[in-house]
């Protein structure tokens, strides 16, 4: 438990990140599952990790599970899909939003990536933001190639109901042609995320990378920084510069040993201190 004297300091230096951000030229703020905790939608890694019938996320996030079963890949994404779509931005990422206005008044280079495919950084207000591993709110047909956004609730009739994440759930697969299908050649849709193994958009992700490496702050808010390319973007940016401020409820998911500030918490209550606002 924090003493006294040791939260008197945190505050201390919240109060002089805030400053450093307000007097900053460039600033990147790099999000992952964490921002999206408070809003009930659960991590993948960490103590406050959920789980979908005992898969870790890398087993059903390849091509290789939806080769195998889509009918089981498509439950696990219907049911995150309707979590999204249920659950409400939380003040980490208004905090978020209300910072970009307010670079944006001050003449401060600004930009969001995010790791999470929820889009709650936008339902937030946040104008921009560079979705590193796309979003579950995009599909993409097998067939045709054609990619469209798709928000529907539930995506088609026969998932209705499924997608339970307990591991006694129904798991009878769902028959192909009963699974989404392409309005213009009715091929098999899949999600349109970056799943383990693909590239990511290689323009997008240098954007990021040569933001960051011009940044005088990278903000790393909730992640664990374990899957790449997205975990070199904080320790390259720190090499080539940039002071880095960390968002965390656990120290031991550090993005790089040299941060400059490290601040502890659900980033719900640490955001809205740190982040200078109109
Ligand atoms: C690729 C979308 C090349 C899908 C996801 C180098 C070294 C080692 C391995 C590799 C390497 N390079 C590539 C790899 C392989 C692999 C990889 O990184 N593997 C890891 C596991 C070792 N990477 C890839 O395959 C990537 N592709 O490199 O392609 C290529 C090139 C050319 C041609 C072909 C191929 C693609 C990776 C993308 C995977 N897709 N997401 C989906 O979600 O279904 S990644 C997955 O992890 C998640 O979806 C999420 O987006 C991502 C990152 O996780 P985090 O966001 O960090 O979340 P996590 O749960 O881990 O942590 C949450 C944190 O929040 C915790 O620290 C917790 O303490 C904290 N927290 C919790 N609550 C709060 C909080 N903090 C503050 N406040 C709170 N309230
Ligand atoms: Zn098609």
């Amino acid at each position: 438990m924090a003493t006294r004297g040791q939260k008197q300091s945190d505050e201390q230096r919240l109060t002089e990140l805030h400053d450093k951000l307000s007097q900053s030229k460039r600033v990147l703020v790099l999000t992952g599952a964490g921002v999206s905790a408070e809003s009930g939608i659960p991590t993948f890694r960490g103590s406050t990790a959920g789980s979908w019938r005992g898969f870790t996320i890398s087993e059903l996030a390849c091509p290789e599970a939806f080769q195998r079963s889509p009918s089981q890949v498509w439950e696990l994404y219907h049911y995150r899909r309707e979590k999204s779509l249920a659950a409400k931005p939380n003040l980490a990422h208004v905090a978020i939003a209300k910072f970009e206005q307010f670079c944006l008044k001050r003449g401060i280079d600004f930009m969001l990536a995010t790791q999470n495919i929820d889009r709650l950084h936008q339902r937030a207000g946040s104008s921009r933001v560079i979705e590193l591993h796309r979003s579950l709110f995009l599909v993409r047909c097998t067939a045709c190639d054609s990619v469209t956004e798709n928000y529907d609730s539930p995506i088609c009739e026969a998932l209705r109901g499924r997608g339970d994440p307990s591991p006694q759930a129904d798991s009878t697969p769902i028959p192909e042609d009963q699974l989404p299908r392409c309005a213009g050649c009715s091929g098999l849709l899949r999600p349109y995320v970056v799943w383990f193994g693909e590239p990511l958009n290689e323009g997008e992700l240098s954007s990021v990378q040569e933001f960051a490496n011009m940044s005088d702050f990278v903000l790393v808010v909730g992640t664990s920084n374990a899957v790449y390319p997205a975990a070199m973007i904080a320790p390259d940016a720190r090499r080539s510069g940039a002071q880095l401020a960390e968002f965390n409820l656990d120290a031991s998911c550090s993005s790089s040993n040299d941060v400059s500030y490290f601040v502890a918490g659900p980033c719900g209550s640490t955001l809205p201190k740190a982040l200078p606002r109109l």
